[in-house]
């Protein structure tokens, strides 16, 4: 068994960008499923800020997905996610840093949790909060278009780096919104992108592994209620109101 255990829940965003890198250096590992432990001692122990995900290797644990994919990177350095060139990597790290402040939380933290997991909970979608978010997504998806007017397969142009295991995850689960299926084929640069991430073996490999029957139907059953109670503090109407200002 590996000695690398990645502790998260299945359908977190920045899981699955971990999940991603590793399956693509092909780096065995274990995945911990923190879902009934989320918010409790042993999960804060883990990781102080309550969040996921966190990896352990030997005897070092990191948490934070940028810090984790950078250490796997240099601990793993083949195949490289990373370019060479000096300018390369500061426009790769402009992507991850957008996608942290712009792209997860107007995609995901906002729309994909109003429409897809609340409604799932039997609470409805707070509609501001989806309004407010709906132009800013559709900013991000016009610069990626226009990023990809080169041409060229990946974000920074031939080369696959972690500026699209970043960006993969966010625009994959917003996709299930009804306003992505509206938004995405006005972009088809950036449509052609998606359709190339989903047929590398690395993404297939994946989504199998991740889409694993068992653990989607273990996971539906015992998170709603996990789900349920740990998201009832983010319904509290002022932070509610709160996200449809930010
Ligand atoms: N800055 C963190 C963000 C991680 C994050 O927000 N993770 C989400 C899941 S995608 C989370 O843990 N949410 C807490 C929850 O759902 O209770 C990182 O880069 O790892």
């Amino acid at each position: 068994m590996s000695d690398l255990i990645v502790y998260g829940f299945p359908r977190s965003t920045f899981v699955n960008i971990v999940r991603l890198v590793l399956t693509h250096k092909e780096v065995p590992y274990t995945f911990h499923d923190l879902e009934p432990e989320m918010g409790k001692p042993s999960h804060l122990a883990l990781h102080p800020f309550n969040r996921v995900p966190i990896l352990r290797h030997g005897d070092f644990t990191v948490y934070e997905t940028s810090a984790i994919v950078s250490y796997l990177e240099e601990s793993f350095p083949t195949p490289a996610l990373q370019p060479k060139s000096v300018r390369d990597r500061a426009r790769m790290n402009q992507w991850i840093s957008a996608v942290n402040s712009y792209y997860y939380p107007y995609m995901i933290y906002h729309v994909s949790h109003e429409r897809n997991v609340f409604p799932e909970l039997g609470i409805p979608s707070d509609e501001d909060v989806v309004a407010h978010a709906l132009p800013k997504i559709e900013v991000g998806l016009k610069v990626v278009e226009r990023e990809l007017a080169h041409g060229k397969d990946y974000l920074l142009g031939s080369e696959l780096t972690l500026a699209d295991f970043y960006m993969l995850p966010s625009t994959y689960s917003f996709s299930f919104a009804p306003e992505a299926k509206a938004m995405y084929p006005k972009y088809p640069g950036f449509s052609r992108w998606r359709e190339k991430m989903e047929g590398l073996p690395t993404v297939s490999g994946h989504r199998e592994v991740a889409s694993n029957v068992r653990s989607v139907i273990g996971f539906t059953r015992r998170s709603k209620k996990s789900l349920f109670d740990r998201l009832v503090g983010a319904l509290a109407p002022s932070q509610r109101e709160a996200r449809a200002r930010e």
